[in-house]
């Protein structure tokens, strides 16, 4: 039995509750009947309880935005969710797993947002906003037992955004179509950029769109990581390695 009372603040509570205590929780859409829209204002709670511990914005990410993704949750439009300077990893370091409930990580290319986005002007040119490319990596981490969640769902999550590593900023150039690897210890998954939305710089214009429409804001200095070029791969322990041809290489040793 769902009910249709949605209590945004003890929904958020609980999500925030079990990131901070590394304890999964069931599926919201078992015991409730939310919408895309409460799901983003779950979402911006959630955010709101990580700033109010001192966690300062760091940037967005897309969710979302491989063809396969999107057929397999029965959605056409891509997510989004917050990230904080909290998730950030140096690249080449130790990331410590216990911080996590069941971690995966995968390959991304990442943008810098070089100036503030007037979200309320129709001429602003989203790709001209941003300055730098990188490669990068994310760590996603359900909060949501076995990563069994509906698509309202892992918006409220924030999209399952845990953590994420960004390699050296290079100035903005074409990273169409470009051969990706990501090994975990003994597992390698390769892909193309081309999975990210049929070209990345697309992921930037789905941003737009849907930063206008949920009035999010898009800073100067931000991280935009653009989506998962490949499947992610359990982050279980030992180096996890992505290397975009032409973007280069960055790495993480997961630890406990
Ligand atoms: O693409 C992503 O960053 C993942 C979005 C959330 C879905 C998941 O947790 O698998
Ligand atoms: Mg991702």
């Amino acid at each position: 039995m769902t009910t249709n009372i949605i209590d945004i603040d003890e929904l958020a509570e609980r999500l925030d509750t079990a990131q901070h205590t590394v304890s999964d929780t069931a599926s919201l859409a078992d015991s409730h009947d939310i919408d895309i829209n409460d799901a983003y204002r779950i979402q911006n709670a959630v955010l709101a309880r990580r700033l109010g511990r001192g966690e300062l914005p760091a940037g967005i990410k897309l969710g979302f935005t491989s063809k396969a993704k999107m057929a397999q949750m029965g959605v056409s439009e891509v997510i989004v969710g917050q990230l904080t300077d909290a998730m950030r990893i140096a690249d080449s370091t130790d990331v410590d797993l216990s911080r996590f409930i069941h971690p995966k990580i995968e390959p991304e290319v990442a943008y810098r947002v070089a100036r503030d986005v007037d979200l309320d002007d129709p001429r602003v040119d989203i790709e001209a906003c941003v300055d730098a490319v990188a490669p990068a990596m994310e760590i996603i981490d359900s909060r949501y037992r076995d990563f069994r969640f509906t698509y309202t769902d892992v918006v409220a999550d924030n999209t399952s955004a845990a953590a994420f590593v960004i390699g050296p900023w290079q100035p903005l150039h074409d990273v169409a179509n470009r051969a990706v690897r990501l090994e975990v210890g003994s597992d390698a998954v390769t892909g193309s950029t081309a999975a990210i939305l049929g070209h990345p710089v697309r992921a930037l214009h789905a941003l737009h769109d849907i930063a206008r429409r949920r009035r999010i804001p898009l800073r100067a200095g931000y991280v935009v990581l653009a989506g998962a070029a490949t499947a992610a791969l359990p982050l279980t322990g030992g180096v996890a390695t992505c290397e975009i041809t032409g973007l280069g290489r960055i790495s993480v040793r997961g630890v406990r």
